[in-house]
């Protein structure tokens, strides 16, 4: 922020800047609106859970919360307006490039993305993984719509900004702001889906933002932005990445069927363990000869952990495992992983290392 009211200031004394502009002060917050339940309305007060989502343009947003000003000079563009059960990877590389590109502008100190919470955490991770910035960028999106008596939007989006704007939330890879805590991108997760305390990560929030203050407790772990092996600005497209789901009695039709419409790696979001029904396992390891990889993950709900070779004999079978990440995210690291290595050993670096 410093540099740039310099520069402004150099500009001024050149002559070339009549004046320093009054936001000098004030860091520059861009909102990328993408649709969801924070632009979403209702037919009145009473309905928290019957409207419609991604219908409120991103200038109505900002200008529904007046102290916005106060914080930053925040401007708004809006990517698109959809609910987020309906974003596909041609969304996400959309969207990657124009955070990417507005993160390397001078003018620019902080992004918001504004999002349906459905696949919020899958566009967050994504932007963790592929963003090379050190300047916040927060995701973010409300449980209940605008029209709502005690709606969380107004709240979280004026969080978000804050924290967009401030120097203390750089290099903290991509930041989820929702219900006054700040989560990593790579660790949140929707647990719930019908009260504002929806979004949990398994292994604790990095910290809370009370009254436009960051109280921070603890730093993300795993690699992230500006030190990801991954840069949107050198991919065009995902990899076909598809996830099947575990439960008693399954049989292996839906692994076949993903295969055989061109997955490139399937996710078995498998009960407990990663594990995988005798039902299955011998189709896993027929895809598998052909060229297909698969990846061990969990559908359990409040933080899955996966491990090689406990419960499948995944270095016999050169079968991979997702660590810690629940289904969607690991099929959100294969799509991007695969853009850049087909191989087993690599794959499974980058799952421990993401
Ligand atoms: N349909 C949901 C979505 O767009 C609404 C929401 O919760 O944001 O993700």
């Amino acid at each position: 922020m410093l540099n740039r009211l310099l520069s402004r200031c150099l500009l001024v004394a050149a002559g070339i800047l009549a004046t320093v502009p009054a936001f000098a002060d004030k860091p520059n917050v861009v909102i990328l609106a993408t649709g969801g339940t924070i632009a979403g309305a209702g037919a009145d007060v009473a309905k928290s859970a019957t409207y419609q989502a991604a219908k409120v343009p991103v200038d109505k947003l900002i200008a529904g919360i007046p102290t916005l000003g106060d914080v930053a000079q925040v401007r708004g563009e809006q990517v698109f307006q959809i609910a987020s059960e309906s974003f596909t990877n041609e969304h996400l590389v959309t969207l990657g490039k124009r955070v990417a590109a507005l993160a390397k502008q001078r003018d620019v100190d902080g992004i918001v993305v504004t999002h349906g919470t459905d696949t919020l955490e899958e566009t967050a991770y994504f932007l963790n993984l592929v963003v090379h910035t050190e300047k916040p960028v927060v995701v973010v999106g409300s449980m209940r719509p605008g029209t709502a008596m005690s709606a969380d939007g107004m709240l979280n989006l004026f969080n978000a900004v804050n924290v967009a704007a401030s120097q203390d939330a750089r290099g903290k890879g991509v930041l989820v702001t929702m219900n006054d805590e700040l989560n990593s991108g790579r660790d949140v997760s929707k647990m719930v889906n019908i009260k504002t305390e929806a979004f949990k990560s398994p292994w604790g929030p990095l910290g809370m933002v009370v009254e436009g203050k960051n109280y921070w407790f603890r730093l993300p772990a795993k690699r992230h932005t500006m030190n990801s092996e991954f840069d949107i600005e050198k991919i065009e497209t995902l990899a076909p990445v598809e996830i099947a789901y575990g439960y008693g009695n399954v049989g292996d039709t839906a692994y076949r069927a993903l295969a055989d419409k061109g997955a490139k790696a399937i996710i078995h979001a498998g009960t407990g363990n990663g594990s995988v029904s005798n039902r299955v396992v011998p189709a896993l390891r027929e895809l598998r000869n052909k060229g297909v990889h698969i990846i061990r993950s969990s559908h359990v709900n409040a933080g899955g952990f996966v491990l090689r070779n406990a419960e499948q004999p995944d270095d016999q079978y050169d079968w991979l495992v997702a660590h810690d990440l629940n289904p969607q995210k690991a099929r959100i690291l294969a799509a991007v992983a695969l853009t850049k290595t087909n191989d087993s050993k690599e794959l499974q670096r980058i799952f421990w290392e993401y």
